[in-house]
């Protein structure tokens, strides 16, 4: 049921407005000058062309999939709130622009998944127009959830939308028509342009057995499609229910946050907590989770973690020594700064000269390093030592053992065995090895 390729994907998320501009001629109005710091209405003619452009970068990184934040027609930069589910909005490109880029990443044996937002529309979307326009009578009147005999947008909305937001009306999902439309969406693009998965939007706030009903129609078209939820809190009761494949890991994200990047936990409760979160889930959703330490939704890691590169480092060793399939938010394997939403949703910098280097040099090694040993793919983890700042994980196939030596404090530690292993970077072999301050060491028994 789920696919087996997410075993080995390295994700790779793109905001569109703001990854690449491949082409200026279909620039929705208004466009502001690229790098300039975003603001929430901000538009910087990013498109689905320019990402196309991309992929020898992209494939250059390691990357092997790529997750896109909405692409479909709504009026924000950000398309979280769709008019038409069915067309990619023009200023990326259109639909043909999808199909170029679909076309281009499978050609290089990459795979690529798409946002559902089925919470809400945009209030410009036509049913809810319709509704709008002809209060009761609309033949969309029972799609949405409307307090009165007509909607009311001022002073406050008098119908169910997103976070209060009055341009996000709510589908109602108790409607059977509204979820065959919504269905309807998950089947068209799997079906007719071959994307590899979904990421659906809010799935916490979506009734269980809809969000059910989408992975049981997207597996229908391809059993190979990845269904992956927007979770927040614990996933154990989506993954107990059969209604997602995996989920972002914002609880693995959120320890990295306070253990790594805040300093406001030891290692000991580190790992005491990614320990019980990892036997919370069924080990074949473990395996499947995105696991992140950046999103369009939170501040950069490297702004949390106070500008210190070296500790964004060592969330990257962990997340791509631990299961799941990790993921890179677009610009962070190069220091692209950013604090909270719309700051952490900048323009990706193409000048060379503002890259960080040596963390772009990198995340080239742990992608390269997690596709060269299965055991970083596939391995169960086991944490073998964690105390103060320092800590040991171990990831074990039958054929081999790797481990991880993360050293979270100012002072250098050491990893002791009782036989020999070999540093995976600089090939020393030996029984003990020291690890530098804020350093880490991945090493190979044997
Ligand atoms: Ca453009």
């Amino acid at each position: 049921m789920i696919p087996t390729w997410i075993r080995d994907a390295v994700f790779y998320q793109i905001f569109p407005d703001r990854f690449c501009n491949g082409d200026p001629a279909i620039d929705p109005p208004g466009v502001r000058p690229w790098g300039e710091p975003p603001t929430r209405e901000a538009v910087f003619g990013g498109d689905l062309i320019g990402i196309t452009q991309k992929l020898d970068y992209l494939e250059d990184l390691g990357v092997n999939a790529l997750y896109l934040t909405p692409v479909f027609t709504a009026p924000s930069n950000h398309k979280y709130d769709t008019v038409d589910y069915f067309h990619v909005d023009p200023a990326f490109g259109g639909d043909a622009a999808l199909r170029t880029l679909v076309d281009a990443v499978h050609a290089r044996g990459m795979r690529i998944i798409l946002d559902g937002v089925f919470n809400h529309c945009s209030d410009r979307h036509p049913f809810f127009r319709d509704v709008m326009g002809n209060g009761k009578n609309s033949n969309y009147w029972d799609w949405f959830t409307v307090a009165g005999d007509h909607v009311i947008q001022y002073p406050e909305p008098n119908y169910a939308c997103w976070a209060g937001v009055r341009v996000m009306p709510e589908w109602n999902h108790t409607n059977p028509a509204v979820r065959d439309y919504l269905l309807s969406v998950v089947r068209h693009w799997i079906r007719d342009y071959g994307i590899d998965g979904w990421r659906l939007d809010t799935v916490e706030y979506l009734p269980p057995d809809f969000v059910r009903a989408v992975r049981r129609v997207a597996k229908e078209e391809n059993p190979n499609v990845y269904v992956l939820g927007e979770v927040m809190g614990i996933a154990t009761a989506w993954f107990k229910h059969g209604a997602l494949d995996g989920v972002m890991h914002y609880k693995l994200w959120e320890a990295l946050v306070r253990f790594i990047a805040e300093e406001q936990s030891d290692a000991r409760e580190f790992a005491a907590f990614v320990r019980s979160l990892w036997f919370s889930y069924p080990s074949e959703n473990g395996f499947s989770c995105y696991t992140l330490i950046g999103s369009h939704d939170k501040p950069r890691f490297i702004r949390l973690a106070g500008d210190d590169v070296r500790k964004l480092a060592l969330a990257a060793a962990f997340l791509f020594s631990f299961p799941g399939a990790p993921a890179i938010y677009y610009g962070d394997e190069v220091g692209l700064e950013g604090d909270k939403d719309p700051d952490c949703r900048r323009c990706f910098p193409w000048d060379e000269a503002q890259w960080n280097r040596e963390l772009r040099t990198l995340f080239n090694r742990l992608i390269a390093l997690r596709q060269d040993h299965s055991a970083l793919r596939r391995g169960e983890p086991r944490f073998l030592d964690a105390h103060g700042r320092f800590l040991m994980l171990s990831r074990t196939v039958p054929d081999e053992e790797i481990v991880l030596a993360l050293n979270a404090g100012d002072r250098e530690e050491r990893a002791r065995f009782s036989q020999a292993y070999t540093d995976l970077v600089d090939g020393t072999v030996g029984t003990e090895f020291t690890v530098p301050e804020m350093g880490f060491r991945l090493l190979r028994r044997g």
